[in-house]
């Protein structure tokens, strides 16, 4: 049996991350693949639930705690993504190390300090970066609800994830301004059908 897919999709707040990880769920169901979707922060697990309490400011954490928090919740589930995918079933993740990076270097914490608790972490088989101009994706519904969510912070998350783009060319990034949410499924797919059409190596990469 081939192992599945590991397909991580980025990006700021309200870029349609979310909308795309359950069409790409659609469409491999569809299509008879075994699939299945991970949100990261998991907000279900502990730690998931002192994250979520954190963002939505009901409680304060020192930045480094929280970048920790953020990195075990990944690492809690680790072992989880690692059967899964031996087990022949593709992930879709909703965020994933990526995010742990940019938003913690956006608050002024060091890069490379930031890359290092989640060094280890299964690494995946396709990252997409949904890149919107913040000041667009701050007009969309919804927005400004949890603690990222200003135009301030937002912009300076996107330029992290800018860093993290030219240091690992295997993220994919695609500009969808202005794109419907069919246009930037076809273009997710059209990416991924090289990794459909060839099978897996083992699972021995880690981030
Ligand atoms: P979401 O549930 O996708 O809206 O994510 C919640 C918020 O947390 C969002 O503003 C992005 C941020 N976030 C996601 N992962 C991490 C992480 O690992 N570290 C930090 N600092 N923030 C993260
Ligand atoms: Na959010
Ligand atoms: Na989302």
């Amino acid at each position: 049996m081939s192992r599945g897919l590991f397909i991580v999709v980025e990006g700021l707040d309200r870029t349609g991350k979310s909308t795309q990880c359950a069409q790409l769920l659609n469409h491999f169901t569809a299509s008879g693949r075994k699939v299945t979707l991970m949100k990261f922060p998991d907000r279900t697990t502990n730690i998931g639930q002192m994250i979520n309490s954190y963002l939505q400011s009901k409680t304060e954490l020192n930045d480094h705690a929280i970048h920790l928090l953020f990195s075990a919740n990944r690492w809690e589930l680790s072992q989880h993504i690692v059967d899964t995918l031996n087990g022949g079933t593709t992930i879709i993740a909703d965020r994933y190390a990526y995010s742990g990076v940019a938003y913690s270097v956006a608050k002024g914490l060091n890069y490379n300090y930031c890359k290092n608790p989640d060094k280890g972490l299964p690494k995946p088989d396709k990252v997409f970066f949904l890149d919107l101009p913040p000041l667009l994706a701050q007009q969309r519904e919804d927005y400004g609800e949890e603690r990222y969510e200003s135009l301030e912070i937002q912009t300076r998350v996107r330029s992290a994830f800018v860093q993290l783009l030219q240091d690992n060319q295997y993220i994919h990034k695609l500009d969808v301004t202005r794109q419907s949410i069919e246009s930037v499924h076809q273009a997710l797919k059209q990416e991924l059908t090289p990794l459909l059409e060839s099978s897996q190596e083992p699972l021995r990469h880690t981030l």
